[in-house]
């Protein structure tokens, strides 16, 4: 068995140059980790390592560089199938991110398989990404979009959800950890009740994946997507989980080179599994920088980081709580990486630039859930989110800044 040192904050945040840094004369506060995460220097090294000693096609050639590239690259998918449990690397299909693995399953999955009188079930808090394509498969097939309410808390309840589910219902798609509230949805209990209806279910682990546990086999999902970027790796990489037998039902998503068995004029056959859906040259080194961040998440005692992720964010939350002037926007009973918020007098855009100033970034606006902003009848936030670096510190150093902000605009 391998000894993993304690979880040390110091030390994981020394992973991190970017960290290093200061913005306007302040070292910086990263409170943006929900948008993108920052890189540990493991995954930087990765990348370059590939640029500079194993720049090749992979699946090609029988040259040396391609071996190496082919060998690396092909490797990362059993850390992916640890990660997510998965029964085989065959279920998992690297992709751009969260958004092209959700639009593969409407495109392969979802138009093919929906037509008339069928429902997909979404609810009210998901990212554009798993809004969208289904409304372009609503275009398409004539199914229609049943939407699941969010209560004041930013909650998805079972009783909502049980509301919306019918035998009509084929597809339900939600996320598994809203981006814009942090609430954490009852994923297990969402899955089990669809199955029962016969309905598939996909998971958009964009935000779930980084700060839960994901067991794809305990949860029975049959879609999981999630983004590299989001957990420490490279951008323009993610990976969509999902059962083989669907998979092997599922036609070709796009065409081209690596994707095929066999081309003649007349007809051509597919791939095996999973290379039937990665069409074209892909972002090889990302994939293997997205491979250096989860072996770097294994070395790591992950429950105790876990436990410090949760921890700051359930300080963030108090401490903000406490600020007359601030609102939090969604307060479930269980969240995770995130917390929006509203300063009295101030536009949520007036307030990420003063904080900026003062070296603290945090995303503002509606963040790609205008739907969810419609729900509360506000046009935006400001969100600060939380990596496996970020402290109590940079929360009070977030409470200072939000006084300033308060200063300025009272
Ligand atoms: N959310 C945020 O600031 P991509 O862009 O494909 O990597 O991920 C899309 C996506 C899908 N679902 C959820 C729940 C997400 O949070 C995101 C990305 C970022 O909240 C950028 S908009």
């Amino acid at each position: 068995m391998t000894t993993r040192p304690p979880f040390e904050i110091d030390a994981i945040r020394r992973e991190f140059p970017a960290l290093a840094q200061s913005i306007h004369g302040k070292p910086l506060v990263y409170l943006d980790s929900a948008a993108t995460a920052l890189k540990p220097q493991a995954v930087i090294d990765s990348v370059v390592s590939v640029y500079a000693q194993d720049c090749a096609n992979i699946h090609r050639a029988v040259h040396t560089l391609s071996q190496r590239a082919t060998a690396r690259y092909d490797g990362v998918r059993e850390s992916v199938r640890k990660l997510l449990n998965a029964r085989s690397t065959k279920e998992l299909v690297y992709v751009r991110g969260t958004t092209e693995a959700i639009n593969l399953v409407a495109a392969s999955f979802a138009v093919p398989t929906l037509r008339e009188g069928d429902e997909i079930l979404v609810t009210e808090l998901e990212h554009h990404s798993n809004f969208v394509p289904w409304q372009l498969v609503r275009e398409k097939t004539g199914a229609t979009l049943v939407v699941v309410p969010v209560d004041d808390a930013g909650e998805v309840t079972l009783e909502a959800f049980r509301a919306k589910l019918s035998s009509r219902t084929k597809l339900v798609s939600v996320a598994h950890v809203s981006n814009a509230l942090g609430t954490v949805l009852p994923i297990a209990e969402i899955i089990a009740l669809a199955h029962d209806v016969g309905a598939k279910v996909m998971i958009d682990g964009a935000q779930g994946i980084v700060h839960e546990s994901v067991d794809v086999q305990a949860l029975d999902c049959d879609f999981y997507a999630f983004s590299g970027h989001k957990l420490y790796g490279p951008t323009g990489t993610g990976i969509l989980y999902a059962k083989e037998a669907l998979l092997e039902a599922m036609p070709p998503y796009q065409g081209g080179g690596d994707m095929i068995d066999r081309v003649t004029l007349a007809k051509t056959t597919w791939n095996e599994l999973p290379y039937k859906f990665e069409a074209g040259t892909p972002d090889i080194a990302g994939v293997i920088g997205l491979g250096a961040a989860i072996e770097w998440l294994f070395a790591l005692d992950r429950v105790a980081a876990r436990a410090h992720e949760h921890d700051v964010l359930r300080y963030a939350r108090e401490r903000l709580g406490e600020l007359p002037f601030v609102t939090i926007v969604g307060n479930a009973s269980k969240t995770s990486g995130a917390v929006s918020f509203l300063v009295d007098g101030a536009h949520p855009t007036d307030v990420g630039m003063i904080l900026d100033e003062h070296g603290i970034a945090v995303r503002t606006g509606h963040h790609c859930t205008q739907p969810l902003m419609d729900r509360f009848a506000i046009p935006a936030t400001a969100r600060a989110s939380f990596g496996i670096y970020s402290t109590r510190a940079e929360v009070d150093a977030l409470v200072t800044g939000l006084e300033a902000v308060r200063k300025l605009f009272a």
